[in-house]
């Protein structure tokens, strides 16, 4: 008989459409581990609540991610796909977890950092805990991997070390889980700064490319990319972060190399460049944004998804908790 499949876990916040980062970073690969893994996929509602949310907004918000998350290839035949607060497990395990959890490591999250000062006027004891009930996620079902952009490895690691101290205080429970990273488009970023990572909530609507933004917007927004005056298509991200960073998506898009890039496009203006940058994007993203509309509209078939993802989850979910509620002494009968 074969080795049953290790498994993939990974989540998406409903915060908002998803920029041209989360795909590349993310969302791009998940349908790619389909058939070597056994693959979970969530949106992760609970850990949006960490920002203030327009209830009506989050709702529909969660809609559109899993309509996203399917129309980018994931096929719920194959893998599991559902919405976190549709299984109360996780947030049952976060608790334990919470408490195999140090105050000092979860200071120095960056993200943490990072949000924290953003949103200064709302530090929420749930963006403090954000890493645990992520961990919680990932070892609920016992992911080996989880396929994430650069800035979640911290959290991965987070969660790796929360697992094998509860894997050393109780007995083997827990499966180590690894980040699982990109090469190339780990960390796609801004087009109007190139040295900040692209993000959906930065206030410049230019910087980011959503994948629900029409041809023409996307071809707007990298003509009006930051560059560089050298008018040199090379990729060199330290004194050419804004080139380079047209030169990885260009790559994750086309499945070209720099180095072809650079010859593909030696002589030639940066206008020329661009332009071939934003119809690989346009041509990769129009398939999946007709899927997107396609599914979105087809909303008994989204939720019978999005149900029968949960139900399976929670299955898989309850008997890894009783397990862990067994071994930490909560009374059962
Ligand atoms: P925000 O920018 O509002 O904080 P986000 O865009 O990072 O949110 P998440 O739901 O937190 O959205 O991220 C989903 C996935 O996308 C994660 O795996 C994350 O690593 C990846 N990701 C996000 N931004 C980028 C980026 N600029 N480049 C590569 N991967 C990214
Ligand atoms: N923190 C992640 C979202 C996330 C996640 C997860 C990713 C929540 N739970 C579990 C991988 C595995 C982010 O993208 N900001």
């Amino acid at each position: 008989m074969d080795a049953p499949k290790k498994r993939v876990f990974s989540g998406i916040q409903p915060t908002g459409a998803f920029t041209l980062g989360n795909y590349i970073g993310a969302v791009r690969n998940w349908p790619l581990l389909q058939d070597e893994y056994d693959c979970i996929y969530c949106v992760v509602d609970q850990h949006a609540l960490t920002i203030r949310q327009v209830p009506a907004e989050l709702r529909k918000r969660s809609y559109e991610a899993a309509a996203m998350l399917l129309a980018s290839g994931i096929d719920p035949q194959k893998s599991l796909v559902f919405i976190q607060s549709h299984v109360p497990q996780h947030s049952q395990l976060a608790w334990v977890l919470s408490c195999n959890a140090q105050y000092g490591e979860l200071g120095r999250m960056t993200q943490f950092k990072d949000k924290s000062s953003k949103h200064a006027d709302n530090i929420n004891t749930g963006l403090f805990t954000y890493p645990v009930l992520m961990a919680a996620d990932i070892m609920l079902y016992n992911a080996h991997y989880v396929p994430v952009g650069g800035d979640q490895k911290q959290h991965v690691e987070l969660a790796r070390d929360i697992a094998q101290r509860f894997n050393g205080a109780y007995s083997e429970t827990f499966v180590l889980p690894q980040p699982m990273i990109p090469k190339v488009g780990a960390r796609v970023m801004s087009l109007q700064e190139p040295t900040k990572k692209m993000s959906k909530s930065d206030a410049n609507e230019k910087s980011f490319v959503l994948m629900t933004d029409s041809a023409d917007v996307i071809m707007k927004k990298f003509k009006s990319a930051v560059t560089d005056s050298d008018g040199v298509v090379r990729y060199d991200v330290e004194n050419k972060p804004g080139i380079s960073n047209l030169m990885g998506i260009y790559s994750v898009m086309t499945g070209k190399g720099f180095e072809e890039i650079e010859k593909e496009f030696d002589g030639q203006g940066y206008g020329t460049f661009k332009t071939a940058v934003a119809e690989s994007v346009i041509d990769t993203l129009r398939p999946v944004q007709d899927e997107y509309n396609r599914i979105l509209a087809d909303k008994p078939y989204l939720e019978g998804v999005l149900k029968d993802g949960a139900e399976k989850a929670r299955y898989q979910a309850n008997k890894l908790l009783s397990k862990v509620y067994r071994k930490v002494g909560f009374a059962q009968f």
